[in-house]
């Protein structure tokens, strides 16, 4: 009996990784294309999107709109390459940059609690 248990545990936690694989990978990625920009909601707690493509040497054009007051969302900062942004609530604040090597980069508020990605190709 308690192996049909141990087996119905597992069972369970695979579920439980693969649901959270699943809504990860499930979360759809903005490509950059052309040079238009991107629009990024900034709103409770999360960047949407949150995960942003481009190419490296490509100038990307990132639109942040500010919806949470709080002042948790008040800076946007991108890791590794040296760009940070003031955004007023409400307004949309657009953020300029061109990567030039490739990789994953990092974008988060001040305290890192809104977290986005960066993938340069
Ligand atoms: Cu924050």
């Amino acid at each position: 009996m308690s192996v049909l248990i141990n087996v119905a545990g597992l069972a369970l936690m695979a579920l439980i990784v693969w649901w959270f694989w699943l809504s990860s990978k499930g979360r759809p990625a903005k490509r950059a294309e052309g040079g238009g920009a991107i629009d990024i909601v900034v709103d409770d707690g999360v960047y949407e999107p949150s995960v942003i493509e481009t190419n490296a040497g490509d100038t990307l054009t990132l639109r942040f709109e500010r919806r949470d007051a709080s002042p948790c969302a008040e800076q946007v900062i991108f890791h590794k390459l040296d760009v940070s942004e003031t955004l007023p609530v409400g307004e949309k604040t657009t953020v300029t940059l061109t990567p030039e090597t490739p990789g994953t980069y990092r974008f988060t508020c001040q305290m890192q609690m809104y977290q986005g990605t960066l993938i340069v190709h």
